[in-house]
């Protein structure tokens, strides 16, 4: 993979930098965050990494997270904004108001749909995750990969494939975590605390959710809910749903699966996912105003649980249908 000189002028020049991910942060955009802002301070700059919501309780691990700031809007005396995993600038919830702020934005991510909004752009679908650009570009910088930014990168790209599972899975990202355990990333202890740490809420919230699970007639579509009335049941906690798609994912003869989650009386939200190459559920996600990556895409929509369903199902037949010719 190959970093251009124009970000590294645009990190050189910069003096102070505030970094920011997609609202919603999954593993990928928090360990890309952390080890950015690593790196700035390794060149001597000044820079913070800024949510708008807490970190999840099982990214809390990752070295440098209690210096995260949560704010509702980004600072106005800096000069450079990294964004790390954003597609479009949207993506940014309450920041996206002060981006316009900034003299330079740094955009970094593997999206399909990049927007391509800075002054420059890193977008590389090919790469695993956001994680393994932010990789190189420390890497073309000559800074020592150490092993505090090694546990954050390393977290990015193994959440991001599924732990090595999915089509994102590439030679190319496993010769970058050879790298990042060579630089001290025990694998076990990540995955105790990424994905053996669950709240007990989320097991409980989990078996009221595989109750759901139901099946298209074909049995390729198969999707799950969860509905607020359910939540407040278990007593669940924020992210307490993340990762229950793969349940309906993981049934033989399925080959798109749907999370259906209530946030709020008006807004539902939704994960997809595909286990086959044919259907995009990209394109999917994109018609109500989301996205992602083919494989993996989300949206939130406004309606009725019913409405939704309905509406969501038919329009993934559509594609299966426009596959098939
Ligand atoms: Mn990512």
């Amino acid at each position: 993979m190959k970093i251009t000189d124009d970000i590294i002028k645009v990190l050189k020049a910069g003096k102070k930098f505030a970094v920011a991910i997609h609202i919603n942060p999954d593993g990928d955009a928090i360990g890309s965050q952390l080890a950015f802002v690593r790196a700035l301070k390794k060149m001597g700059k000044e820079a913070a990494a800024y949510m708008q919501a807490p970190i999840p309780d099982n990214y809390r691990f990752l070295p440098g997270s209690e210096s995260i700031k949560i704010v509702d809007s980004l600072p106005e005396s800096f000069d450079t904004l990294v964004c790390l995993d954003i597609p479009e600038l949207d993506r940014l919830g309450k920041f996206e108001e002060s981006v316009k702020g900034f003299k330079s934005i740094i955009n970094i991510d593997h999206h399909i749909c990049n927007a391509r909004y800075g002054i420059v752009n890193i977008s590389e679908t090919s790469a695993s995750a956001t994680a393994e650009l932010v990789y190189h570009i420390i890497k073309r910088l000559d800074i020592e990969i150490d092993a505090e930014m090694a546990v954050c990168l390393y977290t990015g790209i193994v959440t991001d494939t599924g732990s090595f599972q999915y089509r994102n899975t590439t030679a190319e990202a496993h010769r970058v975590v050879a790298d990042l355990i060579e630089n001290g990333v025990r694998a076990e202890k990540v995955t105790r605390e990424v994905y053996e740490a669950r709240n007990l809420s989320q097991v409980k919230l989990l078996g009221l959710t595989l109750e759901t699970m139901s099946f298209s007639s074909d049995g390729r579509i198969s999707w799950l809910w969860v509905t607020k009335k359910m939540k407040d049941l278990v007593g669940s906690q924020p992210n307490d749903t993340e990762g229950f798609v793969n349940y309906a994912r993981s049934v033989k003869g399925v080959e798109v699966a749907v999370f259906f989650e209530e946030l709020d009386d008006a807004n539902i939200k939704i994960s997809l996912r595909s286990k086959i190459s044919r259907v995009d559920v990209n394109k999917v996600a994109h018609k109500f105003g989301g996205g992602g990556h083919p494989a993996a895409a989300g949206a939130v929509v406004s309606g009725t649980p019913e409405e939704i369903e309905e509406m969501i199902l038919k329009i993934i037949k559509i594609e299966f249908k426009n596959e098939e010719k």
